[in-house]
């Protein structure tokens, strides 16, 4: 598997309680290197189209809602077999599904606000990749 990237977000939930020190180093111990990063705010038509896959899902409204309710760090993550490997690191979707040590399991507080978000597969990770940073911003 050769070098790869893959989009991450730091949730509301982390930014708010100050982890976004200790979940980068999750990555890093990892082998993830963090390629570009950004704090930015979300609006809601931002964080609707971001997640349009789950727009008919009972829980799209909460989803976007909590997305929106604190800056968010938007990042992009580079290694061998990154998007694997970064979905590992963060765990199961439910926290009391993830394994121990991972991210979800170590800070996520619910389902719903569960810390990260990451790609999950080569070609969402090009379209995340493109929604959040130029090629200008992306320094290899
Ligand atoms: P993941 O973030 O692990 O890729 P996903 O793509 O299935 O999971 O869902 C995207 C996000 O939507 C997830 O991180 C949190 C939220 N979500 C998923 N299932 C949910 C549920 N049953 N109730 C509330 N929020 C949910
Ligand atoms: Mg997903």
């Amino acid at each position: 598997m050769a070098t790869q990237r893959t989009f991450s977000i730091i949730k509301p939930d982390a930014t708010k309680r100050n982890l976004t020190g200790k979940i980068n180093a999750k990555f890093e111990e990892a082998g993830l290197r963090i390629i570009a990063q950004k704090r930015i705010q979300l609006t809601p038509a931002q964080a609707g189209q971001f997640y349009a896959v789950h727009k008919e899902r009972p829980f799209f409204g909460e989803l976007v809602e909590f997305m929106c309710s604190e800056p968010i760090v938007a990042q992009v993550l580079e290694g061998e077999d990154a998007i694997a490997k970064n979905r590992e690191v963060m765990g199961a979707t439910n926290p009391a599904d993830a394994a121990e040590g991972t991210i979800r399991k170590e800070f996520a507080l619910s389902i719903g606000e569960n810390s990260v978000h990451g790609s999950d597969a080569p070609e969402t990770a090009a379209e995340e990749i493109a929604f959040f940073f130029s090629g200008l911003e992306l320094v290899g």
